[in-house]
């Protein structure tokens, strides 16, 4: 085997392990709110059937890059490098996840990784992605300014401003939008006319599009967006078609969706497609693609046991004002 190839095993095994991470974490995310009710309160959106596009992206970005992320993170998280362990207690509230136990599902944040920002807001963190890449221009690093957000931020006017300020003073910033054809119960194209390219194609920035289903696509399409941004050639935007395969957060069956949509999307899932990508491209056995599976379950069950063992962080004092 060249060495080419051997690189190129060893880097899809390793996209294949951190999407089959994100699915198993995430069912474990799951199984922790519907059978220890109170394990997690509130709500909580999963990223599952989605993970090809966060881990296909962040596969293309350095270690100085930045991330923010939205109210879907855990899935961006992990596919950024995080650590399982810090991620799964944080979810469930605990010391030893990355923000103490304090931020929980919707604030995973990790700055050592570049993640420097999640938001409950739908499209929150698009500007501050802009911001970034202000000040990565400013200090003339050869960083990267990369924000994920969903189809319903293109509803959003902090969108519209942060893309217009963007392309106009050629931040390095990549806009990647993961299209999964619903903003919460509604289609996508019952609220947005015209499709997604055309809108940030108005605001004279570089766009493209690429299967958010395919890790590869995703990869290969991010590393040379990054590049060109990277180098100075401004902005870009792309759209990544993709699916969630449950509904939009803990308290939707999904009912909605037409019958069959979501069949079909399954035979596209992206960890089919990843482990195709070893054993029929590359020619790796087939039992070799299983023992990532089985790897990552053995470590997810000693993580999880770790997590729940942790402890829920203390109150906070409140210091008195004395005027
Ligand atoms: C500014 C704002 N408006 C509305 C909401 C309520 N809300 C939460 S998630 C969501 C849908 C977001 O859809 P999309 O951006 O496509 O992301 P997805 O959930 O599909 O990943 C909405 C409307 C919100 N959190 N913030
Ligand atoms: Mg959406």
């Amino acid at each position: 085997m060249t060495q080419a190839q051997s690189y190129s095993v060893e880097a899809r095994r390793k996209l294949l392990e951190q999407m089959l991470t994100i699915r198993r974490a995430e069912e474990q995310v799951i199984h922790f709110a519907t059978d220890h009710k109170d394990l997690i309160r509130g709500h909580f959106h999963v990223y599952i059937g989605q993970e090809a596009s966060g881990v296909g992206a962040c596969a293309a970005l350095g270690p100085d890059d930045y991330v923010f992320t939205t109210h879907r993170n855990h899935g961006h998280v992990i596919a950024r490098g995080g650590e399982l362990g810090p991620v799964l207690a944080e979810i469930i509230g605990r010391t030893t996840g990355y923000n103490k136990g304090r931020g929980g599902t919707f604030h995973v944040i990790a700055p050592h990784l570049g993640i420097l920002q999640t938001s409950g807001v739908v499209g929150g963190c698009v500007p501050l992605a802009a911001g970034a890449a202000f000040s990565i221009k400013q200090r003339g690093t050869r960083q990267a300014s990369l924000v994920f957000f969903g189809d319903g931020v293109l509803e959003e006017g902090a969108f519209y401003e942060a893309v217009n300020l963007a392309s106009l003073w050629k931040l390095p910033v990549v806009f990647v939008c993961e299209n999964n054809g619903y903003g919460e119960y509604t289609p996508f194209e019952a609220v947005t006319p015209g499709g997604i390219v055309p809108r940030a194609a108005a605001m004279e920035l570089r766009t493209s599009q690429a299967d958010g289903m395919d890790v590869r696509s995703v990869r290969a399409a991010a590393a040379e967006i990054v590049a060109r941004v990277r180098s100075g050639e401004g902005p870009e935007f792309v759209e990544l078609r993709t699916y969630r395969f449950v509904g939009h957060s803990r308290s939707d069956p999904g009912k909605y969706r037409p019958e069959g949509e979501l069949d079909r999307w399954r035979e596209r899932d992206p960890l089919i497609v990843g482990a195709s990508l070893l054993r029929d491209e590359l020619g790796v056995r087939a039992d070799d693609v299983e023992r990532v599976e089985v790897e990552v379950e053995a470590e997810l069950d000693r993580i999880q046991a770790a997590a729940l063992a942790s402890p829920f962080p203390t109150s906070v004092s409140i210091p008195e004002f004395n005027d």
